[in-house]
């Protein structure tokens, strides 16, 4: 029998299990973005699964590290101070709260606005003090570098594809409207719990979801935990690699690209004996951006598989929703 100390009981409310899957994906598309055939590699991997990872990303080790010490040192301060800049609303800290109707996971993260001065407005973040201003520059250099992956990969994603012009995708997310946002994410282990199944990985970190936005950029320590779900419905573990960025692809390029691209779906499962961290950026359109597929990419007499709508109403929809629904089910043509 397993039993439970008082601590661990009141976090029960908040553990979500799923059954355990032992497979770990060995197939994990990797791009080389040294590699004149990155372009082409990419688009067969978001035609399959919506997710590759990229090696030769350029991002610099020193900044990472600075970043992930950062991380582990504001994860590591009291809950009262953490509680300062939380709850999550939907910017802000949040613990094993997601979003705003009801999700919960084993998981304690930061969700920032890209734009510092943002976050400065709308949390009123005490992000001068202390160590949080190492915090925040650690962040604000971070997203610095792999918002520039991120503007490489769409550009080659939209050589690959053939859409002109070739930077389409990036326009839109190099611009200063681009509403974009990065979060930080622990995942704790939690010996107790994990003591319940035995089994191994089946604690929800951060469940079942699709990203809404056209691409993250994900980075995690060397902590499995992130499992996708391949087009067959099998769960599968993505080894972790620290030095490798991910790349998912998101909701709104599988409507860019009429879908072509797939969303990946995704979870992250907790639990384990050494904390996660991961840092993710979502790179999103401005707020007013027309979400339809790109003209120079549907073929002649080809026609959307998507009713119109702007990328504030996908998002305001977004927020409506639990984290598991199938959100672009709403905005597709009947
Ligand atoms: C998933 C991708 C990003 O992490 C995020 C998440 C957001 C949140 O955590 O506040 C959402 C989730 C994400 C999708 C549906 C809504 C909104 C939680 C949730 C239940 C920051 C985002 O943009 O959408």
């Amino acid at each position: 029998m397993v039993v439970l100390s008082q601590g661990a009981t009141n976090h029960l409310a908040f553990v979500k299990t799923c059954k355990p899957s032992s497979a770990i994906f060995d197939g994990v598309p990797v791009v080389d973005l040294s590699r004149t055939d990155a372009g082409a590699a990419m688009v067969r991997a978001c035609q399959e699964f919506g997710f590759f990872k990229v090696v030769n990303h350029g991002v610099s080790q020193e900044v990472v590290d600075r970043l992930e010490d950062e991380a582990i040192g504001f994860f590591g301060l009291p809950q009262s101070e953490k509680d300062k800049v939380g709850p999550a609303n939907p910017f802000g800290y949040g613990n094993k709260r997601i979003g705003l109707n009801g999700d919960v996971g084993w998981i304690e993260y930061l969700l920032l606005h890209t734009n510092s001065s943002e976050d400065d407005k709308r949390l009123s973040l005490p992000l001068s003090q202390g160590n949080q201003e190492f915090l925040r520059c650690a962040v604000d250099d971070y997203v610095r570098a792999v918002k520039e992956v991120a503007f490489r990969v769409v550009e080659l994603m939209a050589d690959g594809l053939g859409i002109e012009p070739r930077d389409a995708l990036s326009g839109m997310l190099r611009s200063e409207a681009s509403d974009s946002c990065f979060r930080l994410n622990h995942y704790p282990p939690c010996p107790e719990l994990q003591a319940l199944s035995p089994s191994g990985h089946n604690l929800i970190g951060f469940g079942e979801h699709t990203d809404p936005q056209i691409i993250s950029v994900l980075r995690s320590n060397n902590t499995s935990g992130l499992q996708i779900c391949l087009p067959d419905g099998a769960w599968v573990s993505v080894p972790p690699d620290h030095s490798s960025l991910f790349i998912n692809v998101g909701d709104s390029m599988q409507v860019l690209t009429n879908g072509r691209f797939r969303s990946v779906k995704h979870r992250v499962l907790a639990g384990h004996g050494k904390p996660r961290i991961s840092m993710i950026y979502f790179g999103g359109p401005a707020l007013e951006e027309k979400m339809a597929p790109l003209p120079s990419l549907l073929a002649e007499g080809e026609s959307s598989l998507y009713k119109e709508f702007t990328w504030s109403e996908y998002k305001r929809s977004a927020y409506k929703s639990r984290l598991a629904d199938y959100r672009l089910g709403l905005f597709e043509k009947p």
